[in-house]
């Protein structure tokens, strides 16, 4: 199955010959700012573009190569220009765009542009719009842009091998009049699923339910990259799902508005106020917010089990049975066995931190916060709010110490004044 390297050797060699050819035609650069700002993809980067003709002109390449999903755990994935998601396509409304797109796979692809509205031709359905692009081609998409809004692109020839190894990315097309209130940071995030089994190295194509790692942008927590603001800065964030799961985005101590999506920004009569936004399959749904709360707040899919990685289902539930000894009689036939944990999972999960398990295998969490295991995995990141921060540099953790936190009391004092609340008449209010 992997890609030999003379298919590689003959990608690449297409490509620096498109490129010649493409050289030779290209105008002098004009003013290439995306005057809108660029969006950050988290863990990942931007499509860079040059102006031919009049044209805003895009290169991919689709082919395989090794990814990180978090230390300890990589895969022969497909993706654009070595990366999954590939790298985000930024456009404004009303601009022509052309995308070269160099096959270097070992089986033929195309490129479906999802959500935006172009002539029928440009689709990229293979079979329906057009023959697949062979192993080996580059071809070439070319559009005007009639919308704004947030889209992705992913591929339309063995969808479900071509999409279960990585290949999707953003085409994020920005207003012509730029969005009121204006957003000082603009992130983009893909939801997706990784049927990566324990001690395997390529993505299950045939898993429909039962997937290993759920990723932001192709990453599990603690490898996510962290949402950053200087508190007062209005904050958008994309979020778009091509996985095979309907995914709760929940963010802690703010209250965003869903604004948008694959519709284009909604009218403001329209918008969400929310905490959890389902961001189901094949969708995209812009959220924004002001970051007024300074510290570290949790961003993640509120499906408990989306907040792991890989581990067994349809086990023995062993919460409340006393464990002692079988442990030790157990490993005496299965070596390393662990039990679910008699008083919960917490410990298991904190046990299981440290275990090895198969080769290429992360534990089922493992994030460690300046209080202990944080006890989470897959989809999972952090915004992290600091008053007058700049940049894009990761601040580290949080100092709660001067800001009003949860305590230990001493159970031995009451908790609370018996005489202060609760007056007699209430016992029998109505
Ligand atoms: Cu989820």
């Amino acid at each position: 199955m992997s890609l030999s390297r003379r298919r590689l050797l003959t990608g690449a060699a297409s490509l620096a010959a498109a490129s010649r050819a493409l050289d030779a035609a290209v105008l002098p650069a004009t003013s290439s700012v995306i005057s809108q700002g660029r969006v950050r993809t988290l863990n990942g980067s931007s499509l860079p573009w040059r102006m031919v003709n009049g044209v805003k002109e895009f290169q991919l390449v689709a082919g395989e190569f090794e990814h990180e999903f978090a230390p300890g755990c990589k895969a022969r994935c497909w993706g654009y220009n070595g990366s999954t998601p590939g790298p985000t396509i930024e456009a404004v409304e009303g601009d022509r765009v052309r995308i070269l797109i160099t096959n270097t796979l070992p089986e033929g692809t195309s490129i479906h542009w999802h959500g935006i509205l172009l002539p029928n031709g440009m689709d990229g359905i293979s079979g329906l719009n057009q023959e697949p692009i062979a192993p080996g081609e580059t071809w070439a998409y070319e559009f005007t842009l009639r919308q704004e809004g947030t889209y992705l692109y992913h591929p339309h020839v063995d969808e479900m091998t071509q999409l279960a190894f990585g290949m999707m990315g953003f085409f994020i097309v920005h207003p012509r009049v730029p969005h009121d209130p204006p957003v000082q940071r603009d992130y983009a995030m893909l939801l997706h699923n990784w049927a990566l089994h324990p001690g395997t190295y390529r993505p299950d194509p045939s898993v429909m339910t039962e997937f290993d790692l759920w990723t932001f942008n192709s990453k599990v927590f603690p490898a996510t990259e962290p949402l950053l603001a200087a508190q007062g800065e209005r904050v958008r964030l994309r979020v778009a799902n091509l996985s095979m799961h309907h995914h709760p985005i929940h963010l802690h101590g703010h209250r965003f508005a869903v604004t948008g999506g694959d519709g284009g920004r909604w009218p403001r009569q329209a918008w969400l106020p929310e905490v959890t936004t389902i961001v189901g399959v094949g969708q995209t749904r812009d959220i924004e917010f002001v970051a007024d709360n300074p510290g570290d707040w949790a961003l993640h899919c509120h499906l408990s089990h989306h907040t792991m990685n890989a581990m067994g289902h349809g086990i023995a539930n062993s919460v409340g049975v006393k464990m002692e000894g079988l442990e030790t009689r157990i490993r005496k036939q299965l070596p390393g066995f662990m039990a679910m944990g008699e008083d919960g999972m917490q410990q298991h999960l904190e046990h299981a931190q440290h275990m090895r398990g198969p080769e290429n295998t992360l534990p089922m969490a493992q994030g460690e916060g300046p209080f202990g295991a944080i006890g989470m995995g897959g989809m999972m990141t952090m915004l992290k709010v600091r008053r007058g921060l700049q940049g894009n540099v990761d601040p580290g953790w949080y100092e709660v110490k001067d800001v009003p936190r949860a305590r230990r009391v001493d159970t031995a004092s009451p908790a609370a004044p018996k005489d202060q609340d609760a007056p007699e008449h209430h016992q029998h209010a109505e």
